[in-house]
């Protein structure tokens, strides 16, 4: 049975780094089924799906998350409702993966960077696919 996945990344929050999420799906798609590919769809703006109420967002999403084996988050853009997820997901006991790309001016979250539960990558953009495969070996056994 294929792995399920859970990508997060940054929706209204904001949308600079969406491209870098639509790569991150893309490789993620050789892993697993990734259950949020949405959420990587640059077409997609902070305003996000009007045909949805928060509510359905939230609890399709959370059913989502419980169905996953595994949390991917982007966490380089913060999010709130990454942040969240993240912090479900921990609580769920799936694994979780978090990607950052450091930056000049900012630092990651104690509360992600500390986590004992959460495994944290630094990455640059062009590592990505290399950071993705060494994590999935270890993990699919
Ligand atoms: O606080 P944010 O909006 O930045 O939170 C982003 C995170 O929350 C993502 O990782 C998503 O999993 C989740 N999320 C927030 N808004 C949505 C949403 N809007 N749809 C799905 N997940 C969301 C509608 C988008 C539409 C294309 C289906």
């Amino acid at each position: 049975m294929s792995l399920k996945i859970y990508f997060a990344g940054s929706i209204r929050a904001g949308r600079a780094d969406a491209h870098i999420y639509a790569k991150i799906v893309d490789i993620l798609k050789k892993y697993g089924s990734v259950l949020t590919e949405h959420v990587g769809n640059p077409n997609m703006t902070e305003k996000g799906d009007v045909l949805l109420t928060d509510k359905e967002i939230h609890d399709r999403d959370v059913d989502w998350l419980k169905q996953s084996d595994v949390l991917v988050a982007e966490v380089t853009q913060v999010s709130l409702g990454v942040g969240y997820e993240i912090g479900r997901a921990v609580a769920m006991g799936k694994k979780t993966l978090c990607l950052y790309r450091p930056q000049p001016d900012k630092r990651l979250s104690a509360m992600v960077r500390g986590s004992a539960d959460i495994t944290v990558v630094d990455y640059s953009e062009v590592q990505v696919e290399s950071i993705l495969e060494s994590y999935f070996k270890t993990f699919i056994r």
